[in-house]
């Protein structure tokens, strides 16, 4: 069975707590239990993780050699920032998905580069939460 790992990044644990009118209503754990059934229909496991810490990120970024067929990160902001998270995606042999809940490129000029973007096989913007759950049909075509 393919195993997918999915990676969030920094405030994201504030979803549907905060701003329902940017990002919905649904919480994280809602995502993770969204996830977890959509992949298992595709015949597929996950492991869902998020963090405020770029080097936590990072971390797991690294670990998913060997132990993951996919990745899906949601870097949050630091998608617009982190040199490092390109740099330790950029190591990986795997597929990866890049997933934004709004679509960044519609926001502020600040939001609207990516240092995962070229590393990225698949990319989800602007579409929900539903976002990860067309990310994992795309990654199951792809394996
Ligand atoms: O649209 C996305 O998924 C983003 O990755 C979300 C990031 C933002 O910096 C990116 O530009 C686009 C922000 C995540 C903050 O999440 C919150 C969720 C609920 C309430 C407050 C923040």
């Amino acid at each position: 069975m393919k195993k997918v790992f999915i990676l969030n990044g920094p405030n994201l644990n504030m979803l549907g707590l905060r701003e329902p009118e940017l990002y919905g209503s649904q919480t994280l754990k809602d995502v993770e239990k969204l996830c977890t059934d959509a992949a298992a229909k595709l015949g597929m496991i996950i492991e869902f993780h998020q963090s405020n810490h770029e080097g936590q990120l990072i971390d797991w970024i690294q670990g998913a050699h060997g132990n993951f067929d996919a990745l899906i990160i949601n870097a949050a902001a630091y998608t617009h920032t982190s040199l490092a998270i390109h740099d330790a995606l950029k190591i990986l042999d795997i597929p990866i998905a890049e997933v934004h809940i709004t679509d960044p490129k519609k926001r502020e000029e600040f939001r609207h580069f990516s240092y995962i973007e070229p590393l990225a096989n698949v990319h989800i913007s602007g579409q929900g939460v539903q976002g990860y759950v067309l990310a994992l049909e795309k990654l199951a075509k792809l394996l």
